[in-house]
């Protein structure tokens, strides 16, 4: 590096150390030379030498500014190089420094690395830990809701036994009732024997009489008939003037009760048999009365009355002003007669009694709307009909009726009462108080049944989902008093309905009682019922092609024993018609026959039950139950599209 060069590099770095300009301390003395030009002469000499001396001042001072200028440089050099000393001292400290740094960074990194590392075993742990703590509480969760679970169920085992111990309490009070009952008849069938007795020599008595009264009735109602042919040549004549008067000519004409009763006209089942007198006594009956005016129903009623005595009440459409040529005007009193009936019964809701309506009751309507009152007010109903030779004989009914009524009234009323002579089904109709009992029975059955797990594996049968239940109770409706269908005659359309009404055992045993043996329960997805083991005695108002019948239905039903398919139907489901229920009996009985027992599915209370596939299952009891029923028939009210409606066999799912 030359001078000026570490000058120029001096100025810049440190210039106040640069020193003071050589030309400058030159131009000074040059300065004094010119001022000494211009001073007066002192002498050459002088002169001379002060330049000398000058020359060599200066020769001096250009030899000390060099020197200075090469210590200067020197000076610069050495500082150069302390500075470039200084500076690799400096260079290798700021190296030094970053390799500890580096050193420090890495350690630094090292440690952070391994808090990192020591933070994420921390939240391992944590997280370990609440997944410990969350399954715990899961796990004590799941106890506690297992817990619940189990009181849930013994809650609902208490309340079932509680329900069971409630029911046998009701059936044991039920059994004290009917043993009350039951020696209450015992009594009042001696009290009957004892008045039997004396009505038999009553009878012997009046038998003669009776004959005796014959011979005098048959002279007097000669007279009569003469005296009658002379009114009616006067009636003619007055015919005109009479027109409007159609009320009853009062105390001169015989009133169709006040005769004595021809002979067998008052043989009923219910006033001749012991048997059905002692279940009325104990029973609620509603007899319907019915036969053109003059037919001898008031005579019928009053022997009832006689024979049932306090039990008894007869309600007659003549004290209600009913006129029954004339049903349009007699509404109100069709009306007022109910709802005398209905006010009766309904007075004492369980006790036994006979009720009698003795009205024509020639019209379908009337015939239903009684049948109606008396399944409301828990009754079982008989309709008789006067057993007088005439109660159809139109010649000689105005004669017999105590009224002036025309021959066309008597045409008209004739119509609808011949239209119901054959009823809808003849049948046992349960009593009451054991319709309760069977009731009950199913009930019980259908509840327990439901809950086994052998159904709920069948479920599909009934349309149900596996998984899903189906409570029976809701799922089977009944409707109507409980019966034994025998004949269903549908009004005289059904095939042999006349011939069957006609048969001797259906006249005779109409309106007796019976006990019935229901001896199993069946379930079907279509129906619900019970089968009747029918006794000899029983079979003769058995129908003999009412298996044959069921044959589109049923195929192997007409190779069954004669009575297979009496039944008691307690219930069907939605949309399903009874008649099915005899059909599901059959088949059930027609795989017994072909030698499937079914399987035996459970050793119920009951009895044993069995499945037999396609949702059949059949409960046979242990104890079969015997019940109280009353052979009688039945009417209702005609559904327009009844025959039309197709019957479905399959039902919806609640
Ligand atoms: P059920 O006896 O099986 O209960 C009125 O319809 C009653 O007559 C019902 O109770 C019914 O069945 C029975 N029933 C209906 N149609 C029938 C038929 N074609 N044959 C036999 N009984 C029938």
């Amino acid at each position: 590096m030359d001078t000026e060069q570490s000058h120029k590099g001096l100025a810049e770095t440190h210039p106040e150390k640069l020193p003071s300009p050589v030309v400058g301390e030159a131009g000074k003395l040059a300065m004094t030379g010119h001022e000494a030009e211009k001073m007066p002469m002192k002498g050459m000499d002088e002169m001379a030498e002060l330049k000398k001396e000058e020359e060599m001042k200066m020769a001096e001072l250009q030899k000390e500014e060099e020197r200075k200028e090469a210590e200067i440089q020197k000076e610069q050099e050495r500082k150069m190089e302390l500075l470039q000393k200084q500076q690799d001292m400096k260079m290798e400290e700021f190296r030094k420094e970053q390799e500890r740094k580096m050193e420090e960074f890495m350690k630094e990194d090292e440690r952070k690395r391994e808090e990192l590392r020591k933070e994420q075993d921390r939240k391992e742990e944590e997280l370990r830990k609440e997944q410990d703590r969350k399954e715990e509480e899961l796990r004590k969760e799941h106890d506690r809701k297992e817990e619940e679970l189990r009181k849930e169920q013994d809650r609902k085992a208490e309340e079932l036994r509680k329900e069971q111990d409630r029911k046998a309490e009701e059936l044991r009070k039920e059994q004290e009732r009917k043993e009350a009952e039951l020696k209450e008849q015992e009594r009042k069938e001696a009290e009957l024997k004892e008045q039997e007795r004396k009505e038999a020599e009553l009878k012997e008595q009046e038998r003669k009489e009776a004959e005796l009264k014959e011979k005098e009735k048959e002279a007097e109602l000669k007279e009569q008939e003469k005296k009658e042919a002379e009114l009616k040549q006067t009636e003619e004549k007055k015919e005109a003037e009479l027109k409007e008067i159609e009320e009853p000519k009062g105390t001169e004409e015989p009133k169709e009760d006040e005769t004595e009763p021809a002979p067998g006209s008052l043989s009923f089942a219910l006033l001749d048999q012991e048997q059905t007198k002692v279940l009325l006594q104990a029973s609620r009956t509603l007899v319907v009365l019915r036969g053109l005016p003059g037919s001898g129903k008031s005579r019928v009623a009053r022997a009832i009355a006689d024979n049932f005595q306090d039990l008894c009440s007869v309600f007659c459409a003549d004290d209600h002003g009913i006129k029954p040529e004339n049903p349009e005007a007699s509404m109100d009193g069709y009306k007022a007669l109910d709802e005398a009936v209905v006010a009766h019964c309904s007075a004492q809701k369980t006790a036994p009694m006979v009720v009698v309506v003795d009205d024509t009751n020639h019209t379908l309507d009337r015939l239903a709307r009684l049948g109606e009152i008396a399944e409301q007010q828990r009754l079982v109903v008989v309709f008789l009909e006067p057993r007088t030779e005439w109660s159809r004989d139109l010649s000689q009914l105005p004669k017999k009726t105590g009224r002036d009524l025309k021959e066309a009234q008597f045409e008209a009323m004739n119509g609808p009462f011949e239209d119901t002579i054959l009823p809808l089904f003849f049948g046992w109709f349960l009593t009451p108080t054991t319709q309760d009992k069977v009731k009950c029975t199913s009930m019980d059955f259908l509840k327990t049944l439901d809950t086994l797990e052998a159904f709920k594996k069948h479920l599909a049968d009934f349309n149900v989902e596996a998984e899903k239940e189906v409570d029976l109770e809701q799922y089977f409706q009944s409707k109507g008093i409980l019966h034994c269908t025998t004949k269903f005659c549908d009004y005289g359309k059904a095939e042999g309905a006349k011939e069957y009404a006609e048969q001797t055992a259906v006249k005779e045993l109409y309106g007796s009682a019976f006990e019935l043996t229901l001896s199993a329960l069946f379930v079907t997805p279509r129906t619900v019922g019970a089968r009747v083991s029918l006794s000899e005695e029983q079979l003769v108002l058995w129908p003999a092609n009412a298996e044959k019948e069921a044959q589109p239905e049923v195929p192997a039903a007409a190779s069954l024993p004669l009575g297979s398919r009496a039944h008691v139907t307690l219930g069907c489901a939605n949309g399903v018609e009874p008649v099915q229920t005899g059909f599901d009996l059959l088949e059930i009985l027609a795989l017994q026959q072909d030698g499937q027992q079914g399987e035996l599915v459970e050793e119920m209370e009951l009895g044993s039950l069995a499945y037999y596939g396609n949702g059949r299952w059949l409960l046979s009891l242990r104890e079969p139950i015997s019940v109280q029923a009353i052979f009688s028939s039945l009417y209702n009210p005609k559904k327009a599209d009844q025959t039309k409606e197709k019957r479905k066999k399959w039902c919806t799912i609640l």
